[in-house]
């Protein structure tokens, strides 16, 4: 089998004004998807963030791949390697790094391929399925009133339910919870995550309370401020969190703040900030810096670089979860082929899917059911990518505009002024 060409294209989705550490959601949000054909004619797909700077590297290495065989992946990676230059995560609560992306997008598009070739699912090329159903957790956000993307930031009236919630504000205490019990009505979550970072600490804390209060005992509850937070203010907040939430996400920035953090707390720390890499794993063994890692396959390097690293969960006594950022369909179908395959998954996976909405590029879109998607059965990721959806949301990127995120630009369209800080309270 030999590769024989690959299409990249850019995307973008409408996403609503959700507030994080770093700011604002733009209106769309941005992803590249990769289509690799064979010469025999067959289509495998992958999907990462978006962005230029991802792009032109997945454009460079993309002519080097053609006429190599998508089975011999070990030859794939050794020419990826060849031509990846230095990168950084970055400060940003997502990883900005452009090669591991890059990784990610042609492993994930080869496995489809291989799978579609010998009529077996995904998974099954992975070891075969652990688990039949996948379980996430509800994702909050605060946020503006807005469903973003050419929708803007009115309310549609007539909306209800889930779609009525995603448009609604949602600052406070009172309105995270709205935006819970909207959320798992519709999509029977079984865990809840708030995204902080975003107001003072003591709100953040109180909206944490008001969950369990709303939700009782048996709901596992998370906070990720994105590593905003100071030392002292994490150990105050998370004191007044202990036995409340299932596990911290990433109060405080870099391995050492939150070793600190970890040895003052009764909770167990998360992470998809500061062990995100395996050059990071020798200075999380030493220091101890948090519990439970959040893979993300798109920068940890893909499928195979997942299950090493749940690996090193196990060796190490590490719980395993999955982050996400604003993501379609591709990237959803290869979270849920991983995560079936990993044993030591322990917790529910992000997805920030729900923010989305029913836009994506997905023929038949994967349904939740009790908070849980099934392992589709079909060869390869057991997805179709509708190409008229395809070449509409190609357009949509050549005219919002936007090309890379950068959520401070776009929260200073609504206080003016407004600056990043990596460590604001
Ligand atoms: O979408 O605003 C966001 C999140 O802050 C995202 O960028 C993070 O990568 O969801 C992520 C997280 O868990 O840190
Ligand atoms: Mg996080």
């Amino acid at each position: 089998m030999k590769i024989s060409h690959i299409h990249i294209t850019p995307v973008a989705v409408p996403d609503p004004p959700l507030l994080n550490a770093a700011g604002l959601h733009a209106p769309y949000a941005l992803r590249l998807i990769v289509e690799i054909v064979s010469a025999d004619g067959i289509s495998g797909w992958g999907e990462i963030p978006g962005g230029e700077a991802t792009r032109a590297a997945l454009e460079a290495a993309a002519e080097h791949l053609l006429g190599l065989d998508p089975w011999r992946l070990n030859a794939i990676y050794a020419k990826l390697e060849s031509l990846a230059r230095p990168d950084d995560r970055g400060a940003t609560p997502w990883d900005q790094r452009a090669w591991v992306h890059v990784r990610s997008a042609i492993e994930v598009a080869c496995y489809d391929l291989m799978g579609k070739s010998v009529g077996r699912p995904l998974v099954d090329l992975l070891g075969g399925a652990v688990r039949e159903r996948v379980p996430f957790a509800a994702y909050l956000f605060y946020k503006y009133a807005g469903a973003g993307g050419e929708f803007g930031l009115g309310v549609d009236a007539e909306a209800t339910g889930w779609s009525a919630a995603r448009q609604r504000t949602a600052l406070d205490p009172a309105g995270i919870v709205a935006q819970a019990r909207a959320m798992v009505e519709c999509y029977g979550f079984q865990s809840i995550k708030l995204k902080g970072g975003v107001f003072e600490p003591q709100v953040e804390v109180d909206s944490i309370l008001a969950l369990r209060e709303a939700f009782g005992l048996d709901m596992p509850l998370r906070l990720d401020p994105n590593a905003i937070w100071r030392v002292d203010t994490a150990i105050a907040a998370g004191r007044q969190l202990e036995g409340v939430l299932e596990y911290f996400e990433d109060p405080v920035r870099g391995q050492a703040d939150m070793a600190a953090v970890a040895r003052a707390l009764n909770i167990p720390l998360a992470t998809n900030m500061c062990t995100t890499s395996f050059d990071d794993l020798p200075g999380s063994v030493a220091q101890q810096s948090e519990a439970i890692i959040l893979s993300d396959h798109h920068f940890w390097g893909g499928f195979r670089a997942s299950l090493d690293l749940a690996r090193f969960c196990a060796v190490f006594g590490r719980g395993l979860s999955m982050h996400s950022n604003s993501h379609l369909g591709i990237s959803l179908a290869a979270m849920v082929q991983l995560a079936a395959a990993v044993p030591n998954l322990t917790y529910d996976c992000d997805t920030h899917y729900p923010w989305q909405d029913g836009h994506d590029l997905l023929v038949t879109p994967l349904t939740f059911e009790d908070g849980a998607l099934d392992v589709p059965k079909a060869p390869g990721l057991g997805i179709e990518v509708d190409r008229a959806k395809l070449e509409r949301m190609r357009k949509r990127y050549l005219a919002c505009g936007l090309t890379e995120r950068n959520d401070e630009i776009e929260m200073r369209k609504v206080q003016p002024g407004w600056a990043f800080q990596p460590t604001r309270w």
